[in-house]
């Protein structure tokens, strides 16, 4: 199988850090690609019409996306379960902690292009305060409600971790450690497995 995208993308880095988590290394081509927001890139539009990374092609030449589709295919070819537990109350606990890390990317990525690729003609200043609004109020949440799930390596923690890691890469003037220090105790321990510094952004 292949996977495409870039590193930088904290929805392509949570896909290898669960492949590396589920004993994945040297199953899997990866394809640096990159991607604009207002060109089609005409590689992943045959595997994908969304066209955005991450994509994973399959041994049988099919596409399968996104994030979250890709890291339930990883969790299940690998057998490693423990990634997302079958019994239904952890199950839910760390799809939704994932969502939540999935939702605080996406609005750092809109971030993202709203500072750096929208025209500055027709940038768009409430839009950015609710997507930083939005970033915020994830940390906040991930400080107070999930010490839980953070606790064990799962698709919900891994999610986390790279949504922290995209967080230090673009925004660091978000200074998110300043409202949470435990969430931040959490992205230390967690940044320095072997699955993340295999992965680790390019700076
Ligand atoms: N929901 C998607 C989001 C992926 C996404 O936003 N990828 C960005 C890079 S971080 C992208 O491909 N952007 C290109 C575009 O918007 O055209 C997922 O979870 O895979």
């Amino acid at each position: 199988m292949k996977i495409y995208g870039d590193v930088i993308s904290p929805f392509v880095r949570m896909c290898l850090v669960t492949a590396h988590e589920a004993g994945l290394q040297g199953k899997f081509e990866f394809v640096k690609t990159n991607v604009k927001p207002d060109e089609i890139n005409l590689v992943l539009h045959r595997l994908s019409p969304v066209a955005k990374v991450p994509v994973l092609e399959t041994d049988h030449g099919h596409g399968v996306h996104d994030s979250r589709v890709i890291i339930e295919y990883l969790v299940h070819t690998s057998g490693h379960s423990g990634l997302l537990p079958h019994e239904g109350v952890k199950r839910f606990r760390i799809l939704t902690l994932q969502a939540l890390a999935q939702g605080g990317s996406d609005a750092a990525v809109s971030l993202r292009y709203e500072q750096a690729a929208r025209p500055a003609d027709k940038r768009w200043p409430e839009f950015l305060e609710r997507q930083k609004q939005r970033v915020l109020d994830v940390v906040s949440d991930l400080e107070n409600n999930w010490g839980d799930a953070l606790g064990g390596v799962n698709v919900g923690s891994i999610c986390t971790a790279c949504m922290l890691g995209y967080l230090d890469f673009r925004h660091e003037a978000l200074e998110w450690r300043t409202r949470a220090p435990k969430l931040a105790a959490f992205e230390k321990d967690f940044a320095a497995r072997d699955s993340m510094t295999a992965w680790a952004i390019a700076k």
